[in-house]
């Protein structure tokens, strides 16, 4: 049985601290890889009640994410209801879609008609 001495408790204090601080940083490279794979990702943001970019040309079977970055609710709906329509987006909120069969995909906002964007989708 060890006694910990006030020096052992320091020590033990500081393994904990370094502990902590390791797992830290063990988060933080995770957030970072998790931010990388996100960037490979096609994304669309919504700002001053615009798509940005307006037009956006990906693979079949890419992901599509829009994130809105207004302070005012938007929603992502195809035209032709060539796939399920976002619920109204909050402030920073995402919606993914996967890129399905190849084509060209007009959706727009219906909270604000005027609103809209293309997708091209390719093989
Ligand atoms: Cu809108």
């Amino acid at each position: 049985m060890i006694t910990l001495t006030s020096k052992n408790k320091m020590t033990a204090l500081l393994c904990g601290i370094s502990f902590l601080n390791l797992s830290l940083f063990a988060l933080a490279g995770e957030m970072k890889d998790a931010n990388d794979t996100t960037t490979k990702q096609d994304r669309i943001e919504i700002k001053d009640f615009a798509f940005n970019p307006q037009t956006i040309t990906v693979k079949s079977g890419a992901k599509v994410t829009w994130i809105n970055r207004d302070e005012e609710p938007h929603t992502i709906v195809s035209v032709e209801k060539q796939f399920k329509k976002s619920t109204a987006l909050d402030t920073d909120q995402e919606f993914t879609i996967t890129a399905g069969t190849p084509g060209t995909y007009n959706y727009f906002c219906s909270v604000h008609p005027k609103m809209t964007g293309i997708i091209i989708i390719e093989k």
